[in-house]
């Protein structure tokens, strides 16, 4: 196992560090996070989070160890009620705002959160909630105006709040992350992971600073948003905009303009469409623009050079994952090789793996790629053969298919699993292909990931009808509004093609692969 780089004092609470330094360096007046409503400094965020810790531990009554569950867009009560809940020794879930009501309902019985933050938007999926999930005691509104909602609760708080006792290797927090088949899974963060992310890609690979302004289109539910837009900002001083809305290239190129920031994150989807987008910004309105980050999938080259060619700095693409919670591999400023991942981060190690066990040291051989070095999650919540199967003992699995080239550069080759990564979030075959047979038309469906004209993967769906349907452009667009209406917005199929039959094996398995090169 890769020994840490970074030494971690006992006893040790996360949320207690990244704020408190902020104070001991003197930055207390300065501002650590500009939302939609306005500007906060390092005492106003410090203040609110202690407000937070104590609702939760007074007024709500958790007790070390206990979950909350957040659904939060975007705006400061995601840091606050996030460092709030760590630093009080409760465990914050944040989950991905984008899903259904069936969604949250496995998430809150799965990891029995007793109360729920939730934005005001975001409500009517959780409303049925407090009576269906037993465990669940409280739903608590966030950006309100209601009289029992988080503004009213923590208004009531003490400004003062001290760090639970709590241990480097202890549980922090947890993030859901999915697999293309079973439930998504628990995936438990200890304390020291989230500072050793913040050091080791952070500090130096992206070289943030404290005069940084930065600006993540990934949301903070996202564990990419989370280290751009919390760790990384707050383990240095520096400030971070949140932005609640989509992130559509109108709603970034209106932020960009206006905050100036030294560092933007993305993902590939949102590149390709900035630079689609007549509005797209110059290098000469957006002076201060010094590093671009791109995760989530992998960057296609040419949106690479067209981003450097029109702002003139290059995307550094990298590779990470919610299981190691950041990126561990990644191109450098200076050091740029479009078309891969880059090398692996200061403090990780990586391998590739054959079907047989093998470690695969020759260029251009593919093999899975697992990762060791100090941020990796310790399990996935209740699900013992998965942790076992995932995190080894000093490597934790990937189910990305990489190869070095000759170069050393690690490039993308796949999943070993049938996962598709989608606008850089997971959408499991399996789960669309269940929503589509459970239209009265559909007989069998297939659905694997297909290149868009920016070659970034969307998926598309392989469709047999039932006798006495037919096929065209109304049962497509009825197949996508149903796939729509039961999950997920983004896991609908982009393509729907009408087929007689799907191939499969002589023991009916649907051979997914045979449809990709249609
Ligand atoms: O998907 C990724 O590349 C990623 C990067 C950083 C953190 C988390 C993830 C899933």
């Amino acid at each position: 196992c890769t020994p840490p780089r970074i030494e971690i004092p006992d006893p040790y609470n996360a949320a207690d560090d990244l704020l408190g330094r902020n104070l001991v360096a003197g930055r207390g007046g300065k501002v650590a996070y500009i939302d939609d409503a306005g500007e906060y400094t390092y005492d106003q965020l410090v203040a609110r989070a202690n407000r937070c810790g104590n609702a939760l531990r007074g007024t709500l009554g958790l007790a070390r160890g206990d979950r909350v569950l957040m659904c939060v867009l975007d705006c400061i009560d995601f840091p606050a009620m996030f460092l709030g809940a760590i630093k009080a020794g409760v465990v914050p879930i944040a989950v991905n705002t984008l899903l259904t009501e069936r969604d949250y309902e496995y998430m809150v019985s799965d990891s029995g959160a007793r109360v729920a933050v939730v934005s005001q938007a975001l409500l009517p999926n959780f409303a049925a909630l407090v009576n269906r999930v037993p465990t669940l005691e409280r739903l608590i509104v966030a950006g309100g105006s209601d009289d029992d909602g988080l503004e009213t609760l923590i208004s009531a708080q003490s400004d003062q709040l001290e760090a639970a006792t709590t241990h480097a290797s202890d549980p922090c927090f947890w993030l859901y992350s999915s697999g293309s088949t079973g439930a998504p899974k628990g995936t438990v963060h200890i304390h020291a992971n989230l500072i050793h992310t913040a050091e080791l890609y952070g500090q130096e690979v992206l070289g943030i600073r404290e005069q940084d302004v930065v600006f993540s289109a990934a949301k903070l539910f996202f564990a990419y948003g989370l280290g751009n837009g919390l760790t990384f900002p707050l383990s240095v001083g520096a400030t971070a905009i949140l932005m609640a809305e989509r992130p559509t290239p109108d709603a970034v190129f209106k932020r960009l303009r206006e905050h100036q920031p030294d560092i933007f994150y993305g993902v590939p989807t949102l590149y390709a469409g900035m630079l689609a987008h007549t509005g797209c910004p110059t290098a000469g309105e957006l002076k201060r623009l010094r590093a671009c980050t791109s995760a989530g999938e992998a960057l296609p080259e040419g949106v690479g050079r067209r981003w450097k060619e029109r702002l003139g700095v290059d995307i550094l693409d990298g590779i990470g994952s919610t299981e190691m919670l950041h990126i561990f591999l990644s191109n450098r400023a200076g050091d740029v090789q479009y078309g891969t991942s880059g090398t692996p981060v200061p403090g990780y190690r990586v391998r590739l793996v054959d079907e047989g066990g093998d470690e695969v040291t020759a260029a251009e051989e593919p093999g899975e790629l697992q990762i060791s070095g100090p941020t990796s999650a310790v399990q996935y919540w209740n699900q013992p053969e998965k942790s076992r199967a995932t995190f080894l003992p000093g490597w934790t699995r990937s189910g990305d298919k990489y190869y070095r080239n000759r170069d050393g550069y690690y490039v993308y080759s796949g999943r070993s699993d049938d996962m598709l990564k989608v606008s850089g979030i997971y959408v499991s075959p399996i789960e669309v292909e269940s929503a589509l047979i459970a239209h009265e038309a559909v007989l069998e469906a297939a659905v694997v990931g297909i290149e868009d004209e920016e070659h970034l993967i969307k998926p598309k769906a392989f469709v047999v009808l039932k006798p006495g349907y037919g096929p065209g452009e109304a049962m497509r667009l009825e197949l996508q509004a149903h796939v729509k209406g039961m999950l997920a917005p983004y896991k609908y199929p982009r393509w729907i093609e009408f087929v007689e039959d799907l191939p499969k094996t002589a023991t009916g398995k649907i051979q997914r692969f045979k449809l990709r090169g249609v």
